[in-house]
């Protein structure tokens, strides 16, 4: 692997950069600079170079199919359209493709804003988990509506995301209210008080199963099962982008496992310390998943998928 594309596998890793959009925008402006570099190699070689280093950026997550369906998308446009051109021109080619699935990631962003601002009410009281630019839209766009929500998010330990949306709200003037992360599902239910009624959950998404369940931050689970229990609905934003073409065939999904270092960094010999980025959202707890095609029950999601991105199945 190339030295610079090294440097920003290790960014991803350490979650320096964190976020599956963000992480996907990372990637394509890698992929990008790695074509500049490639300019003296055969037509063969760059494009197996660009699928090589494009599979390690793809995979520094374990569990981020946005960013493994962009280079997915990225060598399918080279491939398709790769007859007669010289390497210069190829790498035009990539440029190209990493522009036009940028774009499009931003006009998915825009259409969920577009659909999910209007479920929040004027003085809801909304609640999120970690950090989810998708979700942080939708929010802004609902207070530029004038409907001044109040947000609830949760530290997100161990490291501390949830303090990344309550700095970006802030600075648009949102009113935004942390608690630590085991008093989140006390906090939704109806036992914390008239006062303390959430109205609305809104989560972001890592990963979306063509069973309509989405793998999200840790914690999400939870909120999503007391959320339901009282009846608050919760809504996932997300790019359809971010389905894991491999549950379409199985069931499974591997939660990615960090080091425990990140939650107790000088923990005690013998005491094992599982770590998990992810949990699993059950589709039954889940109202609607917000995506650019508005607001869909988890079912559509497979027909969805496999109606508009057929692209997304073939081997990286
Ligand atoms: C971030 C996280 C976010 C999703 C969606 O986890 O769970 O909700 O990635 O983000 P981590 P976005 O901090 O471990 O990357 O909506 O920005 O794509």
């Amino acid at each position: 692997m190339n030295r610079e594309v090294q440097k920003v596998v290790t960014k991803i890793a350490s979650l320096e950069i964190q976020g599956a959009t963000q992480i996907t925008k990372i990637v394509l402006d890698t992929l990008q600079e790695e074509g500049s570099r490639l300019l003296k190699k055969s037509k063969t070689q760059f494009i197996s170079s660009i699928r090589k280093n494009g599979k390690s950026l793809a995979e520094a997550r374990p569990t981020e199919p946005l960013a493994r369906n962009a280079v997915q998308f990225v060598l399918h446009y080279l491939e398709s359209n790769k007859k007669g051109l010289s390497t210069l021109q190829l790498a035009r080619l990539l440029k190209k493709a990493c522009h036009l699935f940028m774009v499009l990631l931003k006009y998915h962003d825009g259409k969920i804003a577009e659909a999910g601002a209007p479920l929040v009410k004027s003085h809801m009281k909304v609640f999120t988990h970690c950090h989810s630019s998708t979700v942080e839209h939708i929010i802004i766009r609902a207070k530029k509506k004038e409907k001044t929500p109040y947000v609830f998010c949760t530290e997100t330990r161990p490291l501390y995301q949830g303090r990344i949306t309550a700095k970006k709200l802030l600075k648009e003037k949102i009113n935004v209210t942390m608690v630590v992360d085991s008093a989140a599902e006390f906090l939704i239910s109806k036992t914390s008080g008239r006062e303390l009624m959430m109205d609305i959950v809104f989560l972001g998404a890592d990963s979306v199963t063509s069973g309509g369940s989405v793998i999200n931050k840790v914690g999400s689970y939870g909120i999503a099962q007391v959320a339901k229990h009282e009846k608050i609905p919760v809504y996932v934003a997300t790019s359809l982008l971010k389905t894991d073409p491999e549950t379409f065939a199985s069931k499974y999904v591997g939660i990615e496992l960090r080091d425990r270092k990140e939650i107790w960094p000088k923990g005690p010999k013998g005491l094992k310390i599982v770590n998990f980025a992810f949990d699993r959202i059950p589709s039954k707890f889940i109202k609607g998943i917000i995506c650019e095609f508005g607001i869909v029950k988890p079912r559509d999601i497979a027909y969805l998928v496999e109606k508009h991105y057929p692209w997304i199945f073939k081997q990286l």
